[in-house]
Formats: structure tokens, C-alpha cells, sequence
């Protein structure tokens, strides 16, 4: 993969207006509600990095630790994505895995022609351990007429209509990795600057990969053809080569690591998740149009993520994502499982 060298730096902003004049039509709304979203990753990062020590530091009154800094991270992470986007007259709606509703710009206030779905930390199980966490979001046009409030219709729309989508990581660095369906494009964040630079152009993932990335720990729940696909994955199986495991349990890390060296990972339907445990608007669509547009593919077993219908907000969803031939294999038994189970 092409790295920008030294010589060069291309910050995000840069990058995301050079990819904007490419479309003499844009408006630049788009443009800018990025870059609000870049402001949010950059403010949910700087806390990230300070989670293990706000309360040492507030033991010790070597800083006056303020509300915001013992809020839990997951709430904190939640707002900051809506207060970053709500009020800059882009958007008209958000909705995230820890409301309970869609939030509507608050009356008085400009609404713009864009609905942002948003996971605010995603692998929250994590923060505590000191493992990577992330934020993932997905972009849509409004649907519902301009001059009425934003709401439910706007939110549940098919993710092939996505109009951009990423995410952000909180590894050893902070990533921001997103498409607005023109190709995968990763930044780096450079903390002594404070900007996003551009350090992974075009990402193209592995057609088949070198990891399997699932929670074996739920074999006994899984039904046979998930286990054979596990099983192959693990072990070989035709043309499959067996496979190393990574499982971190922060779908984004997981995600990015398949991303950039090939692999897959699974989150099938179980007993105890029988319609998986995964949300479709804020994992796994806008998670499938980055990895379309890195040549790789997502399915519920059955059908491609993107052509789900969503029918409720927070609607769970089987995940098989990645490398492509690997998912292709996967979706080959598991949905010659659905036909069986629908007769
Ligand atoms: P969260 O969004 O509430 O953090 O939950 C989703 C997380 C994913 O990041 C991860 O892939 C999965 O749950 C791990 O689940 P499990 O612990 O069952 O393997
Ligand atoms: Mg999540």
C-alpha cells in the first residue's frame, strides 16, 4: 500500500477538498460535516488517552478534574458526536446505539439535508482493560419533506444508500478511515499537531486473508454451518487455507486490522443472539460500504449488508465481513442453510 513519504503531508482537510472538487456540483456540506466529525474524533481521542489517569490525577488535585472528564466515556463519546454535528446547519437528524430515539436538531435551530447514525464508542468492554475502541459512523441524505422534523424514516434507510461512512480508532494511534464511495481513504492523527494526515490512500483489502476473527467461545450456540465455517477457517477445507485467529472484541479494531491485511470476521446469529448481536445502522452497513469500497464484501449470511432494509432503529444483525473469496465461502453454506430452513 502506498504510503504519503515525508516529503509530502496531506492533511485531511486538504484531502477531503481535493476529493470534493472532483464534483462541480457539491454544495461542500458534506466536506464540512467531515470535518466536524474529524473535531469529535479529535475531542473523543484526547479523552481516550487520558481514561486511566483522569482519576489519578483528580486524586491527587494535580488537576481540577472537571464533569466532563468522570463522565463515563461511552456518554461523554455520544454527546460529543452529536454536539459536533447538530448545530453547523448540515444535519437534521442523528441517531446512536445509546439513545433510545432518533435526535432531532432542537427547534429553532437550522436542519440541514443529512442524518448521521453514529456507534459513540464501540467495544466499550474495552475502555477499562486498556484495548482498542472506536467510533463508527454512516452518512445519509434526508428522505422526509425539508420544511417537517427530521425523524425514523430519515434513519432507516438501506445501506447502499449511504452517502459516506467510517470510522475512528483508538489504537496505539488514532485512525480515521472512512468513504464517501470513492474508494477507503486512512489518516493518521499527528497529536503534536492536532491533524489528521493522510497515511494509508486507497485502501485495498487481501481477496482472501490471512485471519479468522470470531468469538469461539459461542460454538456450542452456533447452528452446524456456522460451526463448519469456523471449522474451515480454522482448520481448511477445500481451496480455504487455514487461517490464524485474532479476536480483540472491539469490532473496529477487528475491522481494521482484516482491512489492511486481509481476513475475516464473524459475528453469526447464536442462541443467545438469535438475531445476532451486531446493530445494522451502526456497525455493520456503514462497516460494509468501507469494505465494498476496499474491494472486500459484507453479508447477513443471506444477502449483501448493504441490501438489508432496516425495520427498526436498533435492529441487530448475523455479520460476516471481509476479505471477499472468504466471504463468498462462508455465504456459500450459510445461506444454502437458510434455503434449507425456509422450505
Ligand atoms: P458495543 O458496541 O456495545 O461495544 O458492543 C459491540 C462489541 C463489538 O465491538 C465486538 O465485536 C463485540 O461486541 C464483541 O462481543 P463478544 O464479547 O460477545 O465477543
Ligand atoms: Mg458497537
Amino acid at each position: 500500500m502506498g504510503r504519503v513519504n515525508g516529503s509530502e503531508v496531506i492533511t485531511i482537510e486538504r484531502f477531503i477538498m481535493e476529493q470534493e472538487r472532483l464534483y462541480p456540483e457539491a454544495t461542500g456540506e458534506l466536506s464540512n460535516l467531515l470535518y466536524d466529525l474529524c473535531l469529535a474524533a479529535k475531542i473523543i481521542s484526547r479523552h481516550v488517552r487520558r481514561a486511566g489517569l483522569s482519576d489519578i490525577l483528580g486524586a491527587a488535585g494535580a488537576v481540577n478534574v472537571s464533569g466532563d472528564l468522570q463522565q463515563k466515556l461511552d456518554l461523554f463519546a455520544n454527546e460529543t458526536v452529536r454536539n459536533s454535528v447538530q448545530h453547523t446547519g448540515r444535519v437534521c437528524v442523528t441517531a446512536s446505539e445509546e439513545d433510545p430515539e432518533p435526535v432531532p436538531v432542537p427547534p429553532g435551530k437550522a436542519a440541514g439535508k443529512y442524518v448521521v447514525l453514529y456507534d459513540p464508542l464501540d467495544g466499550s468492554m474495552n475502555i477499562d482493560v486498556n484495548v482498542s475502541i472506536g467510533t463508527i459512523f454512516s452518512i445519509h441524505k434526508r428522505v422526509t419533506r425539508k420544511n417537517g422534523t427530521a425523524g425514523l424514516a430519515d434513519c432507516l434507510q438501506v445501506g447502499k444508500k449511504q452517502i459516506a461512512a467510517g470510522y475512528i480508532l483508538y489504537g496505539s494511534s488514532t485512525m480515521l478511515v472512512y468513504t464517501t464511495g470513492q474508494g477507503v481513504h486512512g489518516f493518521t492523527l499527528d497529536p503534536t499537531i492536532g491533524e489528521f494526515l493522510l497515511s494509508h490512500p486507497d485502501i485495498r483489502t487481501p481477496p482472501v486473508g490471512r485471519y479468522y476473527s470470531v468469538n469461539e467461545s459461542n460454538w456450542n450456540r452456533w447452528t452446524p454451518p456456522v460451526q463448519r465455517v469456523v471449522a474451515a477457517f480454522k482448520n481448511g477445507e477445500g481451496k480455504v487455507q487455514p487461517k490464524n485467529a485474532r479476536y480483540i472484541g472491539s469490532l473496529v479494531a477487528d475491522f481494521h486490522r482484516n482491512l489492511i491485511s486481509g481476513g475475516i470476521f464473524l459475528y453469526p446469529a447464536a442462541t443467545n443472539y438469535p438475531q445476532g448481536k451486531l446493530r445494522l445502522l451502526y456497525e455493520a452497513a456503514p462497516l460494509a460500504f468501507v469494505v465494498e469500497q476496499a474491494g472486500g464484501r459484507g453479508t447477513d449470511g443471506c444477502r449483501p449488508i448493504l441490501d438489508v432494509v432496516p425495520e427498526s432503529l436498533h435492529q441487530k444483525t448475523p455479520l460476516v465481513i471481509g476479505s471477499k473469496d472468504d466471504v463468498a465461502f462462508a455465504a456459500r453454506i450459510l445461506s444454502a442453510e437458510a434455503a434449507v430452513g425456509a422450505k
